[in-house]
């Protein structure tokens, strides 16, 4: 049998990094789309092995050509849509261009899938953040949505155009309502990685303090590995559906910071400094998934507990910094 081929945008991402990990040890071709970038944005496919593996493509969701070469070059028969401005924080200064790459690029992406291969099955990232302002105790896949930043509006706008092309076009398209998942290889702008790396800095001596904003605002955080492996299984059903993933727990801010404090034997109030520069104009009071349909229809439950989730980011990040 030839060896199939997928296609992912976000490559450089997190979560993209651990799929393409996981793609590659199921025997796939693995093909990424690569944004210009002044910088480096190799690292985290650096991080766990597979740079030389997978297969650069040039292109942006915003460049509806660019996507419609890589699904002809790279004959995809599965298209996971990664790539965002995925920072909530940045979507209130930048919230045309959040629009233009998390919600139009998810159109472009799915014409380009349309256009060039339209039996591919689609994945699209989709988030809790769609969730927003609190109207359930536990949400799942029937729980309305409401969101409270351009970012998650823009969101909206992917997830129901997967939606929309599953039933307008019969495409094999899955939206996977993820609710946070974190590692060593998560943003340095995200809570979790902004307390753990602040955390290892203070216990080496490289700096005394923390400045965060809402601590009391409530996450259900999982483990990045654990959550692509759900992504993949998506796809690999008879038909496109939607499905929440998460751990079915959750935590303050505010509690997950103890964690990192405790773990190295430091006081969380010796160092945290509450900073109104990172309260945001409307916050996601409490996210707490059920993730029972994707226990029963994908057979996906979460491996990963957040003190262990918190205390390998600190480990990791302590390895980091010591060189
Ligand atoms: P990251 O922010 O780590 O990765 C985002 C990726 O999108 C990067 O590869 C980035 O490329 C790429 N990208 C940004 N702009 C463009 C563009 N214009 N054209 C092409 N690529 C672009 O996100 P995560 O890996 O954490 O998340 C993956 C996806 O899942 C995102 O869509 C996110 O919104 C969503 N999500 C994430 C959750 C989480 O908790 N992590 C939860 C729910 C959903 P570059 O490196 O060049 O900037
Ligand atoms: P979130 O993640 O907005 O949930 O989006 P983030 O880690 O940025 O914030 C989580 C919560 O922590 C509070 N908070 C702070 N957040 C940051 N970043 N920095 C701070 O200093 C700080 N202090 C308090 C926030 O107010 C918030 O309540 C993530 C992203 O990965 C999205 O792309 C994804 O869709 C959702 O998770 C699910």
């Amino acid at each position: 049998m030839s060896q199939k081929a997928a296609l992912i945008t976000g490559i450089t991402g997190q979560d993209g990094a651990y799929l393409s990990k996981l793609l590659l040890e199921k025997g796939y071709r693995v093909f990424g789309l690569l944004a210009r970038r002044s910088t480096d944005t190799l690292w985290r496919l650096r991080e766990l092995g597979v740079a030389q593996e997978v297969e650069l493509l040039d292109g942006d969701l915003t460049d509806l050509s660019s996507l419609v070469r890589a699904m002809e070059t790279s004959r995809a028969v599965e298209v996971y849509n990664l790539g965002a401005q995925s920072f909530v924080g940045s979507s209130w200064s930048q919230p045309i261009l959040t629009a233009q790459v998390t919600g139009v690029g998810a159109f472009n992406v799915l014409e380009a899938v349309r256009i060039v291969n339209p039996d591919a099955h689609f994945y699209q990232a989709s988030t809790s953040e769609m969730f927003g302002l609190v109207q359930a105790d536990r949400q799942d896949e029937t729980t309305p949505f409401y969101p409270r930043s351009p970012y998650g509006v823009a969101k909206m706008m992917a997830h129901w155009a997967t939606v929309n092309y599953r039933e307008s076009f019969k495409l094999h398209a899955s939206s996977g309502i993820l609710f946070n998942h974190e590692s060593p290889l998560r943003g340095i702008d995200f809570v979790t990685r902004k307390v753990t790396d602040a955390v290892a800095r203070i216990k080496l001596g490289q700096s005394n303090e923390l400045r965060l904003g809402n601590i009391d605002a409530k996450r259900d955080w999982g483990f990045a590995g654990d959550y692509v492996e759900a992504m993949w299984l998506m796809t690999q059903q008879p038909a496109g559906d939607d499905y929440v993933v998460a751990t079915g727990t959750t935590t303050t801010v505010r509690d997950m910071c103890r964690i990192a404090f405790n773990h190295v034997g430091l006081t969380m109030e010796d160092h945290l400094v509450i900073d109104p520069k990172f309260f945001r104009p409307a916050e996601v009071d409490l996210l707490l998934g059920n993730p029972a349909k994707a226990k029963a229809k994908l057979g996906w439950v979460a491996k990963t507990t957040l003190e262990e989730l918190i205390t390998m980011m600190v480990d990791a990040d302590l390895r980091r910094l010591r060189g």
